[in-house]
């Protein structure tokens, strides 16, 4: 069973509203307490991820972290992780990732992971399932009660014959009322296909992340939650 920590937001809270990009930011920087010096770090894509990327380039430039070696999770944050002068590197170099940081579209209870509505899901499951510890950073909107259930699942195929593919996942799940609609992305082909997880000749990865996150924190107007696997 995930333990669960509470904590105060920091500066305590207070009568302001946050917005939800600020929630994103409080928990992307408690995620950035956990980063070391010397560590090899998964960096994630999103607009959550996104403030963890800027807060580590910042330790970075302020000295207090040094020698961090980063390994993108899209070309998206390649382009950032480079603007802000983060080394990087990649798998081949370094199969063994010791930090991930990055967002998610659904969390449940038990820390089990919708992601890919970004457009991002290959690469982050590829570097995500590489390493020791990865903490997901949310908003509390992002909390359901069982991933999948409802809105869209992202499935990643090949581009060769996607429409061959595209009729094969619809006939999967005509039985459950789901439509696989087709999404261009990162210039690879993927298709939203709601309620669930396939495998297919032609599908490349999907967007349930099951069993692979060690913390999640959640930031909300009452404060930070941190679950623990
Ligand atoms: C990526 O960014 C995706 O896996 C996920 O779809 C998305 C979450 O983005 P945001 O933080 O902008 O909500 O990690």
């Amino acid at each position: 069973m995930p333990s669960i920590e509470s904590g105060a937001l920091s500066p305590p809270p207070s009568p302001l509203i946050l917005t939800q990009d600020e929630l994103k930011k409080i928990a992307a920087y408690k995620a950035v307490e956990s980063v070391q010096s010397g560590m090899v770090l998964g960096l994630g894509t999103g607009s959550t991820a996104k403030h963890a990327v800027d807060r580590i380039a910042e330790l970075l430039h302020q000295g207090k972290l040094k020698n961090i070696t980063g390994i993108p999770t899209s070309k998206k944050t390649h382009q950032q992780a480079v603007s802000l002068g983060i080394p990087l590197s990649d798998l081949d170099s370094h199969p063994v990732v010791d930090l991930a940081i990055d967002g998610a579209d659904e969390v449940d209870s038990n820390l089990n992971l919708v992601k890919g509505r970004g457009g991002s899901l290959l690469r982050e499951k590829m570097i995500e399932s590489a390493c020791k510890k990865f903490i997901v950073i949310v908003d509390e909107s992002k909390l359901v009660a069982h991933v999948g259930a409802s809105g869209a699942m992202p499935v990643e195929v090949v581009p060769f014959c996607w429409k061959f593919t595209q009729n094969r996942l619809q006939s999967l799940f005509d039985y459950a009322g789901c439509v696989a609609k087709l999404r261009l992305s990162n210039g690879g082909v993927k298709m939203t296909a709601s309620d669930a997880i396939l495998r297919l000749a032609g599908v490349v990865e999907h967007g349930m992340f099951l069993d692979m996150a060690t913390t999640v924190i959640v930031a909300g107007e009452l404060g930070i939650t941190i679950k623990n696997k």
